[in-house]
């Protein structure tokens, strides 16, 4: 038996490459991705050309396994008030669905010379063909913020990571923070930081998909940084939340449950790195995991409500 077996990496891996795409790109990785009403799948890839310039690139799938990109990238806002903040990369798109209203959402990590902040952007139709951009959230700098699914005590809430100083701000741990109206920000609290996990978070973590409603609670997949020689090792992990308050992690898998080791997650423009943003649920409990290959493909990896919830099996 494999040492690790609660993700199963599908055989089309990597599903999305540069070669996909209609222009010369160095990669297309980090992606999020949604299964929309109509049963079709969403995916948003964070694109890199050659000269380290970014976009976000709309890829749609009937099966959430191969996947069209769109002809064109997506429009970001001409405005003063988005590229104030927003004149360097942007990178590392999630997406939720949010139940209570139907609307579906992204954040993105973007840069200027005053840090990183969180990009809302909510979609103007129902298969993101058109997208608003609402604001960014709170000061710098954060990044790894996803929207829950579902408002928690009538509030929109995201998980985040602010930046603290070393391992690339990784040691400013998951929080959560809530919003009436996806403007305004506060509830903050500290879920989680490195010391709550072992080795292979203690260079930092952040979170990665939406989290997912279970019967044992909010199940979060995140990333774990662990830090080797001259090299960062990003992994998959799991936690899980409780259901009614989710500034409480009330379990965690005690070690990851996805390491770097397939040649895709080995060689790119970074190696050894495995980093989820996205994670859709089928109604037979499957789940797909979308994560970035070494900073240069997105994967997919297979799990279930079942693997996912037995690997969480440390109570905290
Ligand atoms: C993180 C983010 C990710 C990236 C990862 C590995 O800090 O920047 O976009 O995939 O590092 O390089």
């Amino acid at each position: 038996m494999p040492a690790l077996d609660v993700v199963t990496r599908h055989p089309a891996n990597p599903i999305v490459t540069r070669d996909d795409f209609p222009v010369p790109l160095e990669g297309a990785y980090n992606s999020g991705c949604v299964k929309l009403t109509t049963g079709r799948y969403l995916m948003a890839a964070r694109v890199n050309e050659y000269n380290q310039r970014t976009a976000i690139w709309l890829l749609d799938s009937d099966d959430g396994i191969a996947f069209t990109p769109r002809p064109q990238p997506m429009a970001v806002p001409q405005t003063a008030s988005w590229q104030r903040y927003a004149d360097s990369v942007i990178y590392d798109p999630r997406m939720t669905i949010i139940e209570d209203t139907g609307e579906l959402l992204m954040t993105m990590a973007c840069h200027s010379a005053l840090g990183c902040r969180i990009a809302t952007f909510r979609a103007c139709d129902h298969d993101g063909r058109d997208w608003e951009f609402v604001d960014y959230q709170g000061i710098p700098c954060h990044r790894n913020t996803v929207y829950f699914p579902r408002k928690i005590n009538g509030l929109y809430a995201v998980l985040d990571r602010p930046n603290l100083a070393g391992n690339g701000g990784g040691n400013g741990g998951i929080w959560i923070k809530c919003s009436p109206d996806l403007r305004f920000w506060g509830a903050a609290e500290r879920i989680c930081g490195p010391g709550d996990f072992l080795n292979h978070a203690a260079g930092g973590l952040g979170a990665g998909a939406p989290p997912i409603l279970t019967e044992r609670g909010w199940l979060c997949i995140i990333h774990c940084v662990m830090p080797a020689a001259n090299t960062l090792i990003y992994s998959v992990g799991a936690m899980i939340l409780d259901r009614d308050d989710p500034t409480r992690m009330v379990a965690k898998a005690p070690q990851p449950i996805m390491v770097p080791d397939a040649p895709y997650e080995m060689l790119g423009l970074v190696p050894s790195v495995c980093f989820p943003c996205g994670a859709v649920v089928e109604d037979d409990g499957e789940v797909k995991i979308y994560y970035g290959g070494a900073d240069r493909v997105t994967a997919l990896g297979i799990s279930s409500i079942d693997r996912l919830l037995a690997a969480c099996s440390e109570s905290c």
